[in-house]
């Protein structure tokens, strides 16, 4: 018997209110996992009009008590680890390390804003008059609505809601419809860890009903998105007009250079984590490999060879490497890209065949060289595993190359030339930049966010920077000398 989920909204689990529910496959065998129930515009509005009426409360709650809460979450998601991690190996096919590794630091995350209750404070300004003091007071921003991708089906919420929590924020969380499974047990978790009704409500489903709905609310204060460019730019233009505050992660095409003098072994080992780790289903996923002459060659035959030898298969086996595409669509998307790097004259290494013999959603992990900067395997985002390298004449080039793009999410350079990698830093056109690591992978307590298309660059994400997006300021003037 497969499963029937709910959602939670002002504090019940519910059915949606015309009872559509959503099929949810797991992708490295093509089994229904769950059906998850549908919201509607109805379920949606009902669960801003919880959080409005949680907000004060949950606001008015000291800093340390709601600290505590994130704390007992995250001592939840220790305890579940591995069951979590499994659960979301089998809706969204990453491998269970690539899973555990990714609970684990959901765990962090709520370890991290838990002690965020204790610091979050004002400021003390120096006054223009006698006996008079100025400060400013950090308010909650209010309601927020989170909207996550698949892609980290518990990072990317946790990293939202975490500080949307410990900031005094009550929320309404959508998350992806093709890992609900994930988020809904992370609600779970923090319901469980003394989250009250109202404060934290999950409505999964379509972005035409539960997507616009929040985009489209006057009742809501913030709006945090991760996903696409096109469905980040339409919601831009839903909250623009009722001046919610928003903070949008989008996409990447993220460069790896790499110079004459590198490490063959290192560049090939950071650039497959970084290009064919999580099936290249990250927004920091390398995906152009910018390559110096001198070194090209050797790089692309080691870098094939790598591609070629990689264990792809279901993610919950041991020994496996890649996982599947996320879904039939993403894998078509894949292909679709393959044809058109070969029809633009691309030269195609390894791979790019769908992998027929097993029942999921598998491509190979696939590598083009002779990739032109201009090329649309070297301009869009395709969000599978598949590598473009693009050859360069000298250092000033390979910036140069990896500058053009409309993204500027991640990227890295891998070489020993300290002069070179820090002038890469100088003047690289991204948020997030690597030397001698792969473009993709994080650290919690930095900020993060790119920029160009990669990000409507409002806010940054985690670390202390989170704490900007989830308050507003207010400025105290005080006279106690007359
Ligand atoms: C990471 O590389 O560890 O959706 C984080 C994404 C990004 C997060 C990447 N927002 O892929």
């Amino acid at each position: 018997m497969v499963e029937t989920f709910k959602n939670y909204i002002a504090g019940e689990w519910v059915s949606a209110s015309d009872g559509a529910v959503i099929e949810n496959l797991n992708p490295a065998t093509g089994e229904v996992i769950g059906y998850f129930a549908s919201a509607t515009r109805e379920d949606t509005l009902r669960a801003i009009a919880a959080a409005r009426e949680a907000l004060p409360a949950w606001a008015a709650l000291p800093g340390p008590a709601r600290g505590a809460i994130l704390d007992k979450a995250a001592q939840i998601i220790h305890t579940r680890a591995d069951e979590l991690a499994e659960t979301l190996t089998r809706e969204e096919g990453k491998t269970l390390a690539e899973s555990k590794a990714e609970v684990l630091r959901a765990r962090d995350i709520f370890r991290y804003y838990a002690g965020e209750g204790f610091r979050a404070g004002g400021e003390v300004i120096p006054a223009n008059t006698p006996e008079t003091l100025l400060f400013t007071k950090s308010e909650p921003l209010g309601v927020v609505a989170v909207i996550t991708p698949w892609n980290f089906p518990i990072a990317i919420p946790a990293w939202k809601i975490a500080p949307a929590l410990v900031y005094g924020n009550t929320v309404v969380f959508k998350p992806a419809s093709l890992a609900p499974h994930t988020a809904l047990k992370l609600v779970e978790i923090l319901v469980e860890a003394g989250v009250p009704a109202g404060v934290i409500n999950l409505v999964v489903g379509s972005g035409s009903r539960v997507g616009d709905t929040l985009a489209e609310s006057k009742d809501i204060n913030g709006l945090s998105f991760t996903g696409s460019y096109a469905v980040g730019t339409k919601i831009y233009e839903k909250t623009a007009r009722n001046f919610v505050r928003t903070q949008l992660e989008m996409g990447g095409k993220n460069p790896t250079i790499v110079l004459n003098d590198a490490d063959l072994d290192l560049a090939v080992d950071i650039v497959v984590r970084g290009g064919f780790g999580l099936t290249g289903q990250a927004c920091t996923a390398t995906s152009r490999v910018i390559v110096e002459q001198g070194i090209a060659d050797a790089f692309a035959q080691r870098l094939a060879e790598a591609a070629r030898t990689l264990r792809v298969g279901d993610g919950l086996q041991s020994g496996v490497q890649m996982g599947p595409a996320v879904s039939a669509e993403q894998l078509q998307t894949d292909l679709d890209y393959v044809a058109i790097g070969k029809q633009e004259g691309a030269r195609l290494i390894a791979g790019g065949e769908p992998l027929r013999s097993e029942r999921g959603f598998f491509i190979q992990p696939t590598v083009f060289d002779d990739v032109q900067p201009t090329m649309r395997i070297a301009q869009e985002e395709i969000f599978g595993p598949v590598i473009g390298i693009i050859r360069a004449k000298d250092f000033d080039d390979a910036v140069e190359k990896a500058n053009q793009i409309g993204y500027g999410l991640s990227a890295a350079i891998v070489t020993h030339d300290l002069q070179k990698a820090l002038r890469f830093a100088d003047r690289i056109e991204a948020g997030v930049v690597k030397i001698n690591e792969p473009t993709s992978g994080v650290a919690l307590q930095a900020p993060f966010g790119g920029f160009k298309a990669s990000s409507a660059n409002t806010f940054k994400e985690q670390g202390q920077a989170a704490r900007a997006f989830y308050t507003r300021t207010k400025t105290v003037y005080v006279r106690y000398g007359f």
